[in-house]
């Protein structure tokens, strides 16, 4: 029998964004068009909670980071309010979804589910919540403030690298499971008052279904403890992290099943129809992935921006020290790998300010002047402490004598001082791709055979021709805005699909004679780089990594 894929006429599908300064909104129609979309501010439209940012800092310095729960309450309460001003048809909704940034708690006191059960239509949620959780401050994905509990974490599970094998992540500060433990460990009363620990994306979910919505396998692996392979919470690292944890957690679910239905409280004030499907809300890089409409294995995303970001699907991960490795939100059988640098357009504007006249225009004339392989300069450049290799603020230059590509036999390499301006140039470019080409490989993505490129930079052209060359592979840029909640909404369409379907089926389907009409993404028509240069550039990048590895040793930290 040959299944029907197709959506339902006359809908729509509506994908939020929960992210750390603001609450977006995307309404996709049954042809995927975007039809209406409306967004939150959260300093400048929610200012009595006088974020900076959509957070407050520790002013000491300890590096703790929060932000106030309540606020994403009334951002909801406010959002729904100006669909309603804009004339929006709530009954033609027939799925939900949403993004959460990653990382971020949200701790519910005891009692609270009998109060998502029993909203009550004739008021906004806000004031109904105001009692319902332990803290009134979630730890967020911005917080640095646990390291020792990282470490405690990591000597309980055998180290760093076991834990990143089982759970695709060795503990970072800002992953979940440590900030559950500092919660234990410093606020026991806070720990112990709490019935449910939700994601900022479960969170949002359990509002809209009113009862608590499981957390999603792929948001859920942001957390250090879920085992990837079986996806299921790791006993060893729930007991690692605090005592109990797991009754607080809940169930986890696929990011494709349904949360719940739409709770009888959005049907009465805001006439949502009856039977609206909420599906799990997921991480904002998960979803951005959705919203890049990547979808198999070898599809690779680049989002150059304040910090660049590197993410694609894979059937075979390897975790490692570095990156992190989460269950693919739109596809239970891979896996989605991602890499974060520190320094992407504020140490590539440094270069552009110190060489390049402070202008993109004389940056990207050196960068089309200056040949590819760049006479075999190589360049490290941290202005930011770096992640990805971990190692200090600092510049390294080298020269590689003779080189020709042709082979890294009996190559020498001496450290300059510095490059003549265009060789800068070129050298910052090559070695942020080359650095993301190397760690992609390492990290078992395979090489790309799409590769879409997101963020700022992304408008310019002579960077995109730099990666077309690097990764030897077409390049196709986005045209449509806000990846997090189109992919949001592009998932609550999926689920809607999953649902009927009565199992999985991939979101490719969805996407027949769809993706060109739509355009997600609009083909380049870049140059794929030729096999001769792709070779000489794949030596060039082992030649940086032993480099690199060598940098780690003397400077780096474990
Ligand atoms: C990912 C991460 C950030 C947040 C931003 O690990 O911490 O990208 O998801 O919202």
């Amino acid at each position: 029998m040959v299944m029907d894929y197709s959506l339902p006429e006359d809908s729509l599908f509506l994908g939020f964004d929960s992210s750390t300064q603001s609450l977006k909104a995307t309404v996709l129609d049954t042809n995927l068009n975007i039809i209406a979309s409306e967004t939150v501010h959260f300093d400048s439209e929610l200012p009595h909670y006088k974020t900076k940012d959509g957070v407050y800092r520790d002013p000491s310095g300890t590096g703790r980071i929060v932000s106030p729960t309540l606020m994403w309450v009334e951002a909801l309460d406010l959002i729904l309010e100006k669909f309603v001003n804009a004339g929006l048809d709530f009954g033609k909704i027939v799925a939900v979804s949403g993004s959460g940034q990653q990382h971020g708690s949200v701790y519910w006191k005891k009692g609270s589910s009998a109060t998502l059960a029993s909203l009550n239509p004739e008021k906004p949620l806000l004031t109904q919540f105001g009692d319902a959780f332990a803290t009134k401050e979630s730890p967020i994905w911005m917080d640095s403030s646990t390291t020792v509990e990282c470490r405690e974490i990591e000597k309980v599970v055998g180290g760093a690298l076991q834990l990143s094998q089982l759970t695709g992540s060795r503990a970072y500060e800002r992953f979940t499971g440590p900030q559950i433990r500092k919660i234990y460990k410093t606020l026991p009363d806070v720990y112990h008052d709490t019935e449910r620990i939700s994601l900022v994306s479960s969170f949002m979910a359990s509002i809209l279904i009113g009862s608590y919505a499981s957390i999603d396998e792929t948001d859920g692996s942001g957390m250090n403890l879920v085992d990837i392979r079986q996806r299921v919470w790791s006993k060893i690292a729930l007991e690692a992290t605090a005592p109990g944890l797991e009754e607080k957690l809940g169930k986890l679910a696929p990011a494709h099943a349904v949360a719940g239905l739409i709770a009888p409280y959005f049907v009465e004030r805001f006439h949502f129809r009856n039977g609206c499907l909420v599906i799990q809300w997921s991480g904002d890089n998960p979803n951005s992935l959705a919203g890049l409409t990547l979808n198999k294995p070898g599809d690779l995303a680049i989002s150059l921006g304040t910090s660049d970001t590197i993410f694609g699907i894979t059937n075979e991960p390897h975790p490692g020290l570095e990156g992190h490795v989460f269950p693919n939100p739109v596809d239970p059988k891979c896996y989605m790998v991602m890499l974060c640098y520190k320094n992407g357009s504020l140490t590539r504007e440094d270069v552009r300010n110190r060489c390049a006249e402070q202008s993109w225009d004389v940056f990207n004339k050196f960068l089309e002047i200056t040949p590819p392989l760049n006479g075999g300069k190589l360049g490290f450049y941290y202005k930011e402490h770096e992640i990805l290799p971990p190692l200090p603020v600092g510049f390294h230059r080298y020269v590689l004598e003779n080189f020709t590509g042709d082979s890294l036999y009996g190559l020498k390499e001496h450290e300059v001082d510095g490059f003549d301006a265009p060789s800068e140039v070129r050298a910052i470019i090559e070695g942020q791709l080359l650095s993301m080409r190397a760690h992609t490989e390492r990290f078992g993505m395979p090489s790309p055979n799409r590769l879409i490129a997101t963020g700022g930079a992304s408008a310019n052209q002579s960077i995109l021709k730099a990666i077309a060359s690097i990764f030897a592979s077409d390049v196709y840029t986005v045209q449509r805005p806000d990846s997090a909640s189109l992919g949001a909404a592009l998932r609550a369409a999926h689920g809607w699909l999953c649902n009927k379907a009565g199992k999985f089926v991939p979101i490719s389907c969805m996407y027949d004679n769809k993706l060109e009409k739509t355009s997600l993404a609009c083909h380049l028509s870049m140059p794929a780089g030729d096999a001769q240069l792709l070779s000489k550039y794949t030596l060039l990048m082992k030649k940086r990594m032993e480099i690199e590895d060598q940098l780690v040793q003397k400077l780096g930290r474990s």
